[in-house]
Protein backbone atom coordinates (compact mmCIF):
# COMPACT_ATOMS: atom_id res chain seq x y z
CA UNK A 1 0.00 0.00 0.00
CA UNK A 2 2.75 2.30 0.80
CA UNK A 3 4.44 1.58 -2.17
CA UNK A 4 1.51 3.02 -4.14
CA UNK A 5 1.04 5.71 -2.18
CA UNK A 6 4.93 6.83 -3.05
CA UNK A 7 4.05 6.15 -6.61
CA UNK A 8 1.27 8.54 -6.67
CA UNK A 9 3.20 11.19 -4.64
CA UNK A 10 6.57 10.92 -7.07
CA UNK A 11 4.00 11.20 -10.28
CA UNK A 12 2.63 14.62 -8.93
CA UNK A 13 5.33 16.64 -9.62
CA UNK A 14 5.83 18.30 -6.24
CA UNK A 15 2.34 19.17 -6.89
CA UNK A 16 -0.68 19.42 -4.14
CA UNK A 17 -2.86 16.18 -3.70
CA UNK A 18 -5.66 16.62 -1.80
CA UNK A 19 -6.34 14.22 1.40
CA UNK A 20 -9.93 13.06 -0.53
CA UNK A 21 -8.52 12.70 -3.71
CA UNK A 22 -5.71 10.13 -1.75
CA UNK A 23 -8.47 8.43 0.11
CA UNK A 24 -10.39 7.94 -3.12
CA UNK A 25 -7.16 6.63 -5.28
CA UNK A 26 -6.07 4.73 -2.21
CA UNK A 27 -9.33 2.82 -1.00
CA UNK A 28 -8.32 3.77 2.42
CA UNK A 29 -10.09 6.44 4.91
CA UNK A 30 -8.17 9.80 5.49
CA UNK A 31 -6.82 8.95 9.10
CA UNK A 32 -5.42 5.66 7.13
CA UNK A 33 -3.73 8.17 4.31
CA UNK A 34 -2.28 10.13 7.42
CA UNK A 35 -0.69 7.39 9.11
CA UNK A 36 1.37 5.69 6.15
CA UNK A 37 2.36 9.74 5.41
CA UNK A 38 3.53 9.67 8.78
CA UNK A 39 5.61 6.30 8.20
CA UNK A 40 7.04 8.03 4.54
CA UNK A 41 8.15 10.67 6.99
CA UNK A 42 10.34 7.73 8.61
CA UNK A 43 11.89 7.17 5.76
CA UNK A 44 12.57 10.17 4.42
CA UNK A 45 10.15 11.70 2.61
CA UNK A 46 9.44 14.96 3.68
CA UNK A 47 6.07 16.43 3.05
CA UNK A 48 4.12 20.11 3.40
CA UNK A 49 0.41 19.59 4.51
CA UNK A 50 -1.59 22.52 4.01
CA UNK A 51 -5.46 22.90 5.15
CA UNK A 52 -7.73 22.72 2.14
CA UNK A 53 -5.29 21.76 -0.20
CA UNK A 54 -4.12 18.34 1.25
CA UNK A 55 -0.21 16.91 1.00
CA UNK A 56 2.41 17.70 -1.15
CA UNK A 57 5.69 15.61 -1.44
CA UNK A 58 8.91 18.20 -0.79
CA UNK A 59 11.76 15.46 -1.05
CA UNK A 60 12.56 11.65 -1.32
CA UNK A 61 14.91 10.28 0.45
CA UNK A 62 18.13 9.67 -1.30
CA UNK A 63 20.15 7.08 0.88
CA UNK A 64 22.28 4.60 -0.40
CA UNK A 65 22.94 2.48 2.60
CA UNK A 66 23.31 -1.62 1.65
CA UNK A 67 19.68 -2.50 2.58
CA UNK A 68 18.23 0.34 -0.44
CA UNK A 69 20.60 -0.21 -2.63
CA UNK A 70 19.63 -4.12 -2.23
CA UNK A 71 15.79 -3.22 -2.15
CA UNK A 72 15.90 -1.28 -5.25
CA UNK A 73 18.23 -2.37 -7.49
CA UNK A 74 17.63 -5.38 -9.48
CA UNK A 75 20.72 -7.17 -9.87
CA UNK A 76 22.18 -10.97 -8.54
CA UNK A 77 25.92 -10.12 -8.71
CA UNK A 78 26.59 -6.61 -8.44
CA UNK A 79 24.82 -5.73 -5.22
CA UNK A 80 24.31 -8.99 -3.58
CA UNK A 81 26.94 -7.93 -0.97
CA UNK A 82 27.39 -4.35 -0.60
CA UNK A 83 29.11 -2.66 2.49
CA UNK A 84 28.39 0.70 3.33
CA UNK A 85 30.11 3.20 5.44
CA UNK A 86 28.81 6.68 6.18
CA UNK A 87 32.29 8.01 6.30
CA UNK A 88 35.72 6.17 5.13
CA UNK A 89 38.95 7.47 3.99
CA UNK A 90 38.69 5.70 0.95
CA UNK A 91 36.04 3.48 -0.77
CA UNK A 92 38.91 1.95 -2.66
CA UNK A 93 41.20 1.01 0.33
CA UNK A 94 38.61 -0.25 1.88
CA UNK A 95 37.71 -2.68 -1.17
CA UNK A 96 41.40 -3.87 -1.64
CA UNK A 97 41.31 -4.59 1.78
CA UNK A 98 38.09 -6.74 2.01
CA UNK A 99 39.18 -8.23 -1.65
CA UNK A 100 42.68 -9.87 0.49
CA UNK A 101 40.00 -11.12 3.14
CA UNK A 102 38.12 -12.70 -0.06
CA UNK A 103 35.76 -10.74 -0.61
CA UNK A 104 33.25 -12.07 -3.34
CA UNK A 105 33.56 -11.12 -7.22
CA UNK A 106 30.45 -7.95 -7.32
CA UNK A 107 31.36 -6.94 -3.68
CA UNK A 108 30.70 -2.91 -3.57
CA UNK A 109 32.04 -1.08 -1.16
CA UNK A 110 30.15 2.64 -0.88
CA UNK A 111 30.32 5.84 1.46
CA UNK A 112 28.35 8.60 1.96
CA UNK A 113 31.75 10.44 2.13
CA UNK A 114 35.77 10.34 2.06
CA UNK A 115 37.92 11.82 3.59
CA UNK A 116 40.71 10.78 1.87
CA UNK A 117 39.87 9.82 -1.64
CA UNK A 118 42.08 8.74 -4.38
CA UNK A 119 42.55 9.75 -8.33
CA UNK A 120 45.44 8.22 -10.36
CA UNK A 121 48.75 8.53 -9.55
CA UNK A 122 48.73 9.51 -6.23
CA UNK A 123 46.02 12.40 -7.20
CA UNK A 124 43.25 13.17 -4.50
CA UNK A 125 39.44 12.80 -5.47
CA UNK A 126 37.03 15.48 -3.36
CA UNK A 127 34.27 13.68 -2.30
CA UNK A 128 32.17 15.73 0.18
CA UNK A 129 29.13 14.10 2.56
CA UNK A 130 26.22 13.25 0.61
CA UNK A 131 27.33 15.19 -2.85
CA UNK A 132 27.56 12.24 -4.27
CA UNK A 133 28.41 8.53 -5.70
CA UNK A 134 31.68 7.12 -3.98
CA UNK A 135 31.67 3.86 -5.20
CA UNK A 136 34.87 1.00 -5.51
CA UNK A 137 33.73 -2.91 -7.34
CA UNK A 138 35.49 -5.87 -6.67
CA UNK A 139 35.78 -8.20 -9.71
CA UNK A 140 37.54 -11.34 -9.46
CA UNK A 141 38.00 -11.90 -13.88
CA UNK A 142 39.51 -14.41 -15.48
CA UNK A 143 40.86 -12.11 -18.40
CA UNK A 144 44.67 -11.57 -18.72
CA UNK A 145 46.20 -8.56 -16.74
CA UNK A 146 46.69 -6.28 -20.00
CA UNK A 147 43.11 -6.68 -21.29
CA UNK A 148 42.34 -5.45 -17.89
CA UNK A 149 42.66 -1.51 -17.99
CA UNK A 150 39.86 -1.42 -21.21
CA UNK A 151 37.68 -2.24 -18.30
CA UNK A 152 37.65 1.51 -16.99
CA UNK A 153 36.46 2.49 -20.87
CA UNK A 154 33.59 -0.13 -20.17
CA UNK A 155 32.45 1.36 -17.38
CA UNK A 156 32.68 5.00 -18.59
CA UNK A 157 30.33 4.09 -21.24
CA UNK A 158 27.64 1.94 -18.81
CA UNK A 159 27.82 5.48 -16.33
CA UNK A 160 28.01 7.84 -19.28
CA UNK A 161 24.59 5.51 -20.92
CA UNK A 162 22.79 5.70 -17.66
CA UNK A 163 23.05 9.65 -16.86
CA UNK A 164 22.11 10.28 -20.46
CA UNK A 165 19.13 8.01 -20.53
CA UNK A 166 18.14 9.09 -17.42
CA UNK A 167 18.52 12.66 -17.57
CA UNK A 168 19.02 13.39 -20.96
CA UNK A 169 22.01 15.51 -21.22
CA UNK A 170 25.38 14.97 -23.67
CA UNK A 171 27.65 13.73 -21.40
CA UNK A 172 31.20 13.04 -23.00
CA UNK A 173 34.05 10.80 -22.50
CA UNK A 174 37.44 12.56 -22.13
CA UNK A 175 39.54 9.22 -22.50
CA UNK A 176 40.26 7.49 -20.73
CA UNK A 177 38.54 7.93 -17.35
CA UNK A 178 36.59 10.97 -17.40
CA UNK A 179 33.14 12.34 -17.81
CA UNK A 180 32.62 15.87 -19.02
CA UNK A 181 29.56 17.90 -19.23
CA UNK A 182 30.80 20.77 -21.14
CA UNK A 183 34.04 21.68 -19.67
CA UNK A 184 33.16 20.33 -16.40
CA UNK A 185 34.49 17.55 -14.94
CA UNK A 186 31.54 14.95 -13.17
CA UNK A 187 33.02 12.10 -12.63
CA UNK A 188 36.02 9.95 -12.28
CA UNK A 189 36.72 6.06 -12.55
CA UNK A 190 39.82 4.58 -11.11
CA UNK A 191 40.62 0.90 -12.09
CA UNK A 192 43.42 -0.80 -9.64
CA UNK A 193 44.48 -4.35 -9.79
CA UNK A 194 46.07 -7.09 -8.47
CA UNK A 195 47.82 -10.02 -9.56
CA UNK A 196 50.45 -11.76 -12.09
CA UNK A 197 51.17 -11.13 -15.60
CA UNK A 198 48.92 -13.83 -16.67
CA UNK A 199 46.47 -14.46 -14.10
CA UNK A 200 44.55 -11.29 -12.21
CA UNK A 201 43.50 -12.07 -8.47
CA UNK A 202 41.65 -8.97 -8.46
CA UNK A 203 40.30 -5.78 -9.81
CA UNK A 204 38.41 -2.72 -8.32
CA UNK A 205 36.62 0.00 -10.20
CA UNK A 206 36.48 3.14 -8.22
CA UNK A 207 34.25 5.06 -9.28
CA UNK A 208 33.21 8.76 -8.26
CA UNK A 209 30.70 11.20 -9.43
CA UNK A 210 29.48 14.48 -8.51
CA UNK A 211 25.68 14.40 -7.81
CA UNK A 212 24.46 17.35 -5.88
CA UNK A 213 25.76 21.14 -5.66
CA UNK A 214 28.93 21.80 -3.08
CA UNK A 215 31.60 23.79 -2.39
CA UNK A 216 34.65 22.99 -4.35
CA UNK A 217 38.08 23.91 -3.25
CA UNK A 218 39.64 26.70 -5.08
CA UNK A 219 41.50 24.27 -7.48
CA UNK A 220 38.34 22.88 -8.34
CA UNK A 221 36.14 25.47 -8.96
CA UNK A 222 36.82 25.79 -12.60
CA UNK A 223 37.21 22.46 -13.22
CA UNK A 224 34.66 20.39 -10.85
CA UNK A 225 31.21 20.20 -12.10
CA UNK A 226 27.76 18.48 -10.29
CA UNK A 227 25.18 16.93 -12.29
CA UNK A 228 22.28 18.59 -10.39
CA UNK A 229 23.80 21.84 -11.87
CA UNK A 230 22.90 21.07 -15.50
CA UNK A 231 20.12 18.82 -14.98
CA UNK A 232 16.24 20.40 -13.90
CA UNK A 233 15.91 18.14 -11.06
CA UNK A 234 17.13 16.97 -7.92
CA UNK A 235 19.17 13.84 -8.73
CA UNK A 236 18.56 11.16 -6.46
CA UNK A 237 21.54 8.55 -6.22
CA UNK A 238 19.82 5.46 -5.75
CA UNK A 239 18.09 5.66 -9.20
CA UNK A 240 21.69 6.14 -10.66
CA UNK A 241 23.40 3.72 -8.75
CA UNK A 242 20.43 1.12 -9.68
CA UNK A 243 20.73 2.27 -13.78
CA UNK A 244 24.61 1.92 -13.81
CA UNK A 245 24.49 -1.25 -11.49
CA UNK A 246 21.83 -2.83 -13.47
CA UNK A 247 23.34 -2.16 -17.06
CA UNK A 248 27.09 -3.06 -15.65
CA UNK A 249 25.68 -6.33 -14.75
CA UNK A 250 24.03 -7.15 -17.43
CA UNK A 251 26.57 -6.38 -20.18
CA UNK A 252 29.29 -7.37 -17.88
CA UNK A 253 29.34 -10.85 -19.73
CA UNK A 254 30.08 -9.50 -23.21
CA UNK A 255 33.06 -7.58 -21.42
CA UNK A 256 34.31 -10.53 -19.77
CA UNK A 257 34.11 -12.90 -22.88
CA UNK A 258 35.12 -10.88 -25.90
CA UNK A 259 36.48 -7.53 -24.43
CA UNK A 260 36.14 -4.36 -25.57
CA UNK A 261 36.17 -4.94 -28.97
CA UNK A 262 32.03 -5.39 -29.15
CA UNK A 263 31.72 -1.69 -27.39
CA UNK A 264 34.38 0.28 -29.43
CA UNK A 265 31.99 1.75 -31.74
CA UNK A 266 29.53 3.20 -28.66
CA UNK A 267 32.57 4.17 -27.29
CA UNK A 268 33.62 6.75 -29.81
CA UNK A 269 29.98 7.29 -29.92
CA UNK A 270 30.50 9.14 -26.73
CA UNK A 271 33.73 10.05 -26.56
CA UNK A 272 34.79 14.06 -26.69
CA UNK A 273 33.63 14.97 -29.98
CA UNK A 274 36.16 14.19 -32.99
CA UNK A 275 38.46 17.03 -33.88
CA UNK A 276 38.71 18.60 -30.28
CA UNK A 277 42.14 20.14 -29.71
CA UNK A 278 43.98 18.51 -26.89
CA UNK A 279 47.29 18.12 -25.41
CA UNK A 280 48.17 14.63 -24.14
CA UNK A 281 50.67 14.36 -21.34
CA UNK A 282 53.22 11.68 -20.93
CA UNK A 283 55.42 11.78 -17.73
CA UNK A 284 57.36 14.43 -19.06
CA UNK A 285 56.56 15.39 -22.41
CA UNK A 286 53.43 16.86 -24.38
CA UNK A 287 51.84 16.10 -27.72
CA UNK A 288 49.86 18.73 -28.89
CA UNK A 289 46.90 17.66 -31.93
CA UNK A 290 42.72 16.48 -32.54
CA UNK A 291 40.84 13.58 -30.99
CA UNK A 292 40.17 11.35 -33.29
CA UNK A 293 38.47 8.38 -31.57
CA UNK A 294 39.80 5.18 -30.15
CA UNK A 295 40.74 1.90 -31.69
CA UNK A 296 39.07 -1.80 -31.07
CA UNK A 297 42.04 -1.69 -28.20
CA UNK A 298 40.89 1.29 -26.46
CA UNK A 299 43.93 2.98 -27.14
CA UNK A 300 43.29 7.33 -28.10
CA UNK A 301 44.26 8.33 -31.72
CA UNK A 302 45.32 11.57 -32.32
CA UNK A 303 46.03 13.25 -34.94
CA UNK A 304 49.23 15.62 -34.54
CA UNK A 305 48.99 19.25 -35.52
CA UNK A 306 51.39 18.11 -38.54
CA UNK A 307 48.61 15.64 -39.78
CA UNK A 308 50.50 12.62 -38.44
CA UNK A 309 47.97 10.23 -36.71
CA UNK A 310 49.69 8.46 -33.15
CA UNK A 311 48.13 6.33 -30.99
CA UNK A 312 48.51 7.08 -27.48
CA UNK A 313 48.70 4.25 -25.00
CA UNK A 314 48.76 6.16 -21.71
CA UNK A 315 48.82 9.65 -20.46
CA UNK A 316 46.48 12.52 -19.35
CA UNK A 317 44.51 14.24 -21.66
CA UNK A 318 43.64 18.01 -21.56
CA UNK A 319 40.99 19.28 -23.75
C1 LIG B 1 40.03 10.07 -11.31
O1 LIG B 1 41.37 10.26 -11.15
O2 LIG B 1 39.31 10.79 -11.94
C2 LIG B 1 39.49 8.86 -10.58
C3 LIG B 1 38.64 9.24 -9.40
C4 LIG B 1 38.08 8.03 -8.69
C5 LIG B 1 37.39 8.39 -7.42
C6 LIG B 1 36.69 7.22 -6.81
S1 LIG B 1 35.58 7.67 -5.57
C7 LIG B 1 35.36 6.04 -5.10
C8 LIG B 1 36.73 5.40 -5.16
N1 LIG B 1 37.43 5.58 -3.91
C9 LIG B 1 38.50 6.37 -4.05
O3 LIG B 1 39.27 6.68 -3.13
N2 LIG B 1 38.62 6.72 -5.33
C10 LIG B 1 37.58 6.17 -6.16
P1 LIG B 1 42.23 11.31 -11.97
O4 LIG B 1 41.99 11.13 -13.44
O5 LIG B 1 43.60 11.15 -11.46
O6 LIG B 1 41.65 12.70 -11.57
C11 LIG B 1 41.96 13.30 -10.32
C12 LIG B 1 41.87 14.79 -10.52
O7 LIG B 1 40.51 15.20 -10.71
C13 LIG B 1 42.36 15.58 -9.32
O8 LIG B 1 43.73 15.82 -9.38
C14 LIG B 1 41.55 16.88 -9.43
O9 LIG B 1 42.14 17.77 -10.36
C15 LIG B 1 40.24 16.42 -10.04
N3 LIG B 1 39.20 16.18 -9.02
C16 LIG B 1 39.34 15.78 -7.73
N4 LIG B 1 38.14 15.63 -7.15
C17 LIG B 1 37.21 15.93 -8.10
C18 LIG B 1 35.81 15.95 -8.12
N5 LIG B 1 35.06 15.62 -7.07
N6 LIG B 1 35.20 16.32 -9.28
C19 LIG B 1 35.90 16.64 -10.38
N7 LIG B 1 37.24 16.65 -10.41
C20 LIG B 1 37.89 16.28 -9.29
Amino acid sequence: MREKLKEIFLKSNHQFISGEELSQQMQISRTAIWKQIEELKKEGYQFEAVRKKGYRLLNEPDDISSEIIQRECHTKIFGSNVVYFKSIDSTQTKAHELARQGAKHGTIVIANEQTNGKGRLGRSWFSNEGKGIWMSILLRPSFSYNEAPQITLFASIILTNALRSLYGIDIRIKWPNDLYFEKKKIAGILTEMHGEQDQIHYLIIGIGLNTHKTKYPLELKQKAGSLEEFINQNPRRIEILCKFLEQFEKKYELFHQKGFAPFFDEYNQLLLKKGTPIVVTQSTSFIYGQIYGVDENGYLIVKKENGEMIKVVSGDITI
